[in-house]
């Protein structure tokens, strides 16, 4: 998100393995003890959406937000909070082997690929036309179910839409950083 921005940023990476996110410095940064956290002056934001939501609306010239003005908000929040609250719930559910039926909130995998290749089929993205932060966050989900917790279905809508995702020069530019890759 912050190279499809092109600002300058910072990155630390913490050791997940030596336990540096659960070290109180970091704890003191979010109590979750979760990665990834954003400080941007001194302002502080965790949770990925948040981050790439917050990053949107602070930097517009960028183009990346869909405004609370325009025509397709709705669909910019729907597509957004996909992610965390159903998508993600989904594929960990899958991975795990858990019977996602039986935890109400929770939607099984194949609805969730069923309803994003509706969106998808014969879109280059999914508000409008243009790409926006909601297909970097939806995006860095699929890649997630697709490469790195590999239980989405490799559906063509699925895999062309990363297949183009992937080649934006942000991505390119720091992919070899990913995990998984
Ligand atoms: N809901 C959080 C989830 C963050 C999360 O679970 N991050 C993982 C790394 S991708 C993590 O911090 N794992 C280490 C741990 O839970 O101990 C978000 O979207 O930022």
């Amino acid at each position: 998100m912050l190279e499809e921005l092109g600002v300058p940023y910072d990155v630390v990476i913490l050791d997940i393995a030596a336990e540096e996110h659960k070290k109180p410095e970091y704890l003191a940064i979010n109590p979750m003890g979760k990665i990834p956290s954003l400080m941007h002056g001194d302002k502080l934001v965790t949770e990925s959406t948040a981050i790439v939501m917050y990053l949107a609306e602070t930097f517009p010239e960028a183009g990346l937000e869909v405004s609370s003005s325009a025509p397709l908000r709705n669909e910019y929040l729907r597509w957004s909070y996909f992610s965390p609250g159903t998508m993600e719930p989904a594929i960990i559910s899958k991975a795990m082997g858990f019977d996602a039926q039986e935890y109400k909130p929770f939607a099984d995998i194949e609805s969730v690929v069923t309803t994003l290749v509706s969106a998808l089929d014969g879109h280059e993205f999914l508000v409008g036309d243009t790409f926006t932060a909601a297909d970097v966050i939806i995006g860095s989900s699929i890649n997630w179910g697709l490469n790195l917790m590999p239980v989405l279905p490799k559906h063509p809508v699925l895999t062309q839409y990363w297949a183009q995702l992937e080649q934006r020069p942000a991505w390119q530019k720091v992919a070899d950083t990913m995990p998984g890759n």
